[in-house]
């Protein structure tokens, strides 16, 4: 039976219905964009009807335990692969619902708050990498918490993951004009910069956009709009300054979904689809809005 944002799905489940999805589509199809370190194949949807559409590349499940936007990043794949006809004309896009497919599986299976990947560290029995400090910016520049153990350990080396990895080659392939990143949780539509509170050059055009989009959001969700080292904290070696500053792309965001009644990430399975449709909501204007200023 067909997925239907009931529960959360396990990766197998987000695959079968990514396949359901993209049946007698035509401009819609799955592609494979790396593999990760337990050998799991990480998939995106990508939807085009033209290579000289701007491309906007989502992705989502970076960390393992932040269900909420595995599931949000699949209803946005069934919104768009629906009515690709109207999406397909503006832009092409890329969709990679889980980046890091075996910290999710072990999030299911193992430990409900689990946040890294599962690979081998050399020193030390403590498993995983956090890939939102992996990427070649300001990579490891200061932080306590750089040991195997942490929760933020940022890896030996900058991407030595191959699920970074996967996500780079993506980004360098496709030269995005737009790149968001899903997490959760806190109600947050944060821009670059990350590793400094000083803001880019084009702050005020991400400002005014992701605003209007936080305004869209109608299950009662107060978004919070800044740049993420104002907003959150200072922190080195994420996907969103890498995309900016690294690969160029001049709209980057970090959306952190909603929180649940204290509940942290274990949203009740009742709130997926009030918050996957608010979710879908505010991308949406996020879209039209980032193809306005292209
Ligand atoms: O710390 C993170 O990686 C993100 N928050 S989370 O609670 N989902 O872990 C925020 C990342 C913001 N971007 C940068 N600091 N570059
Ligand atoms: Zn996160």
């Amino acid at each position: 039976t067909k997925y239907d944002f009931g529960h959360f799905p396990r990766y197998y489940e987000i695959i079968e219905y990514m396949k359901i999805l993209v049946q007698n589509r035509r401009y819609s199809q799955i592609i494979e964009i790396g593999t990760s370190s337990k050998n799991k194949v990480i998939y995106a949807m990508k939807i085009e009807k033209s290579s000289k559409n701007p491309v906007f590349i989502l992705d989502a499940g970076f960390h393992a335990r932040e269900w909420a936007a595995h599931v949000a990043a699949l209803y946005i794949i069934k919104k768009l692969v629906h009515y690709e006809e109207k999406y397909a004309d503006m832009m092409t896009f890329i969709i990679i619902p889980c980046v890091n497919p075996d910290g999710y599986e072990y999030s299911h299976t193992t430990d409900r708050f689990w946040r890294k990947t599962r690979s081998d560290n050399k020193r030390s029995s403590c498993k995983g990498v956090d890939l939102n400090r992996n990427f070649d910016t300001h990579w490891k520049e200061i932080s306590n918490e750089n040991r195997e153990c942490a929760e933020t350990y940022p890896g030996p080396k900058p991407f030595s993951e191959p699920e970074s990895i996967a996500l780079r080659d993506t980004i360098l392939m496709y030269q995005p004009y737009a790149y968001i990143t899903l997490h959760s949780f806190g109600s947050l539509i944060m821009y670059p910069w990350g590793f400094t509170k000083d803001l880019p050059k084009n702050w005020q055009v991400l400002h005014q956009i992701a605003l209007k989009a936080a305004q869209s959001a109608n299950n009662g969700t107060n978004y919070t709009v800044g740049s993420s080292a104002r907003v959150l904290y200072i922190a080195f070696g994420g996907s969103d300054d890498w995309a900016m500053e690294k690969a160029g792309v001049p709209i980057v965001y970090t959306v952190e979904l909603p929180e649940f009644n204290g509940k942290l990430f274990v949203m009740p399975q009742e709130e997926i689809r009030p918050m996957v449709r608010e979710t879908y909501k505010i991308l949406k204007h996020m879209i039209f809005n980032i193809y306005d200023e292209y």
